[in-house]
């Protein structure tokens, strides 16, 4: 299915909507207004970068709509890069390059100091350029609802350190099959509209389990930690197979430069499998990335980012993000496209 609304129909909305909701909201027990950075940050609220692993106050509600561009340029095995004519000895088609932009939003809500309730929606708009062993080079695009997630970060507890606060919290959580994995284009090598390949679908097919744990640190003007997050697919997707699991590791710095500004450095690494099973419809000859063997990898891409907060009302807080990205480990089983670069531009609004 496609997406009837565009990418920047679905970014407007997003951010009317984040912007929006604020406003309503009746009164609680923090006055962000009146705090500076560095309380915020001591009060474990201050985590632009840092979606998957914090924890809110009691009655705290928190929306953020994230923009996420990656492009990916040239074919890579092992950790070599691959040229197109070496691709092409051993398949029909070769991938040239790929764009992904993610519209994500999501929505945050602590009943208790302990739980902190998160919700995460994207779309995704996906554009791969190909070439043929003609030499003809031609473009396929899909884009829709991906996968929506649904968990839950708990804080089991907190100590006092040589290096600051350590607060350990535990993450589990569902993705939904709700993104597409039948998405179809006109294939130049097949000369008609046929299923796309694996890493062109916009989501897993599966209902997948989320486990994890992360660790922070607080400091006067200082944020940091790491977080393991773990997606174990369970059974097969109604297209006979199931994507690899999923570990990634996650670390961050963050430091506050004044009243209203921090800067953050991030490694985010992940280990993904081979698929299992196989679409019948794909040909793992066409192309690799149509070949089942050729999706797993390890990646690790190092990100440096900065967050503005910007004061909102008496009971509202807002701030935006920024940060570019680049791969510093890429192994890949197989032959797959090289991530190029990253960028990430989110707005976020704590009520
Ligand atoms: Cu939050």
């Amino acid at each position: 299915m496609r997406s009837t609304l565009s990418g920047q129909t679905i970014l407007l909305l997003l951010l009317i909507l984040t912007l929006a909701i604020p406003g309503l909201s009746q009164s609680k027990d923090n006055d962000y207004a009146e705090m500076d950075l560095s309380e915020l940050v001591n009060l474990d609220i201050y985590a632009s970068s840092v979606l998957t692993a914090h924890i809110h106050n009691r009655g705290d509600w928190m929306l953020d709509y994230s923009y996420m561009s990656m492009s990916m340029d040239g074919m890579r095995g092992g950790t070599r890069s691959s040229a197109t004519s070496e691709v092409l000895e051993s398949y029909m088609v070769s991938p040239l390059n790929m764009m992904m932009d993610m519209h994500m939003l999501m929505a945050m809500h602590a009943p208790s100091n302990e739980l902190t309730l998160m919700f995460m929606l994207n779309v995704i708009d996906k554009e791969m350029e190909l070439e043929t062993r003609a030499g003809n080079v031609f473009t396929t695009k899909s884009s829709g609802l991906g996968d929506i997630t649904v968990s839950v970060n708990y804080a089991i507890g907190k100590s006092d350190t040589h290096f600051g606060e350590l607060e350990y919290s535990a993450t589990v959580g569902i993705s939904f099959p709700t993104g597409s994995i039948d998405e179809e284009d006109f294939v130049m090598a097949m000369n008609q509209n046929v299923r796309l390949p694996y890493p062109m679908q916009l989501g897993s097919g599966t209902y997948d389990v989320i486990v994890g744990g992360a660790y922070t640190f607080f400091s006067p003007n200082w944020y940091w930690g790491g977080q393991v997050l773990l997606t174990l697919r369970t059974q097969e997707n109604k297209n006979h197979y199931r994507l690899g699991n999923r570990t990634d590791l996650k670390l961050w710095i963050n430091r506050a430069l004044g009243d209203s500004l921090s800067v953050n450095l991030r490694i985010d690494a992940y280990s993904l499998d081979n698929i299992h099973g196989e679409d019948e419809d794909l040909n793992p000859m066409m192309s690799p990335t149509a070949d089942p063997n050729s999706a797993a990898k390890q990646v690790a891409n190092a990100s440096l980012g900065l967050d503005l907060y910007l004061p909102g009302t008496q009971s509202n807080e807002y701030r935006m993000g920024f940060s570019f990205g680049k791969p510093i480990y890429q192994d890949f089983d197989g032959l797959q496209l090289e991530t190029d670069q990253i960028i990430k531009i989110n707005v976020q609004a704590l009520f």
